[in-house]
């Protein structure tokens, strides 16, 4: 049985009010389409995810935060916890993204702290791991995302799924990406560990890929083996482009 598809847009620290009009833009583009077998979101910058959240209503696009703190709440100035992202109408939270891992510290320790907190809240987390073009080169690849997974997913998700995101840190923003038969290899290699672990919930986690996917690469990237979704950058500021990658599932 084939998984739902889930096309997420991460748009990083992009966008200010204007940005909403490409949330207006998508709406029309999906209720013009009609049944659309993906499931769509969006993540926006924190600031935005209220007005995101209302201009989204009564469509099918969902809105995710892109990190959340480990906490519930407390003392810890500029930081967000699950429950607000929760409350300013997110349904997912992507975490441990590379660039949160490598601007941020962040330690496969800390984001499974984070993706417990975010169960706890009632979000979906989305779990980012991926391996540097030095760990590529130098053959530790599947080891080294092997060891992100372990340490970043809490041994219990109740009744959420899973969701993985792999993004090998050398394609983000690059324009670069790994041959199709490189990420049916790495998605093989984790839906294994998932299973292994978690059962009849490791078999139906969401993998997605995610780096430099954009309308030329999508259609070939999502029918490749294991890939559940993906996981879109800079190609999900445009409402256009965004949907049509979504279509392209
Ligand atoms: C990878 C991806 C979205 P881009 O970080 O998370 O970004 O599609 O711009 O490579």
């Amino acid at each position: 049985e084939r998984l739902r598809p889930l096309i997420a847009g991460n748009w990083k620290m992009h966008g200010t009010g204007a940005a909403l009009e490409q949330i207006a833009r998508l709406k029309t583009l999906l209720q013009e389409a009609g049944d659309i077998e993906s499931e769509v979101l969006i993540c926006p910058p924190a600031t935005l995810l209220d007005r995101a959240a209302r201009r989204a209503q009564s469509s099918a696009i969902r809105i995710g935060g892109q990190d959340c703190h480990a906490d519930p709440g407390g003392a810890h100035t500029g930081d967000i916890s699950a429950s607000m992202l929760l409350d300013a109408g997110a349904s997912h939270v992507i975490l441990g993204h590379s660039e949160r891992r490598a601007d941020h510290g962040e330690t496969s320790d800390i984001v499974r702290d984070k993706t417990k907190a975010a169960l706890a809240a009632g979000l979906i987390p989305i779990i980012c791991v991926g391996e540097t073009e030095a760990e590529r080169l130098a053959g530790t690849a599947n080891q080294v995302v092997g060891e992100q997974i372990d340490l970043s997913l809490p041994d219990a998700f109740g009744e959420t799924p899973i969701i993985i995101a792999y993004e090998p840190v050398w394609a983000i923003g690059t324009g670069r990406t790994p041959t199709t038969d490189d990420i049916a290899h790495m998605h093989a290699h984790m839906r294994n560990l998932l299973v292994a672990r978690f059962g009849t919930a490791g078999e139906s986690a969401l993998l997605l890929y995610g780096g430099s996917v954009k309308p030329s690469n999508a259609e070939e990237i999502l029918r490749t083996p294991e890939v559940n979704g993906a996981l879109v950058g800079g190609a999900s500021l445009l409402a256009d482009d965004f949907f049509s990658i979504i279509v392209a599932a």
